[in-house]
């Protein structure tokens, strides 16, 4: 074999390997239902998100927010093959709702994205009870306030065990 046919053909065993990454990629939406900046006059019953491969049923998580951040979405959350579906409540304000999903893929890496549509009409509905803003308020401390303030106690701490040991040492 010549140089060059050899370096053809490790290019093309490089290239049939990227392929097989390719294939072997994680999940990506492919649709969902409403569509992704679709206009409703009135909500649908439920929200359909269809993938490229199957879904694991591992924990799927869609959040469906409102305009007033409330949250709409109802529950269970189905995975069925490559689609998962969520009830949704009837709306309330029109105007953008997000969906939130949050999904394991067939090759087992977590899968997260949005899509958007539009009511064009207020509905009579009422936002989801358990998952409302407040709630989110009342935990909201965040992680790193916790590691501040525990390093907060524990320079006080040092601090005061030197000034008590150098008091005694006077
Ligand atoms: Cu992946």
């Amino acid at each position: 074999m010549s140089l060059r046919g050899a370096a053809v053909a490790v290019i093309a065993s490089v290239l049939a390997l990227l392929g097989a990454g390719t294939a072997l990629a994680h999940n990506a939406l492919t649709g969902t239902n409403p569509a992704d900046g679709a206009q409703v006059s009135v909500g649908p019953s439920e929200i359909v998100l269809t993938f490229d491969q199957t879904v694991q049923n591992y924990e799927p998580l869609v959040t469906v927010t409102g305009p007033d951040g409330g949250r709409w979405q109802g529950s269970p959350i189905a995975v069925l093959n490559n689609t998962v579906t969520v009830p949704l409540s009837p709306l309330g304000p029109a105007g953008d709702y997000t969906v939130a999903f949050r999904i394991i893929s067939a090759d087992g890496h977590p899968v997260e994205g949005t899509s958007t549509f539009t009511l064009s009409a207020a509905g009579t509905g009422v936002a989801n009870p358990d998952t409302p803003v407040a709630r989110e308020a009342d935990s909201g401390i965040p992680s790193w306030a916790w590691i501040v303030g525990g390093t907060v106690v524990v320079v006080l701490l040092a601090v005061g065990a030197v000034v008590s040991g150098r008091r005694r040492e006077n």
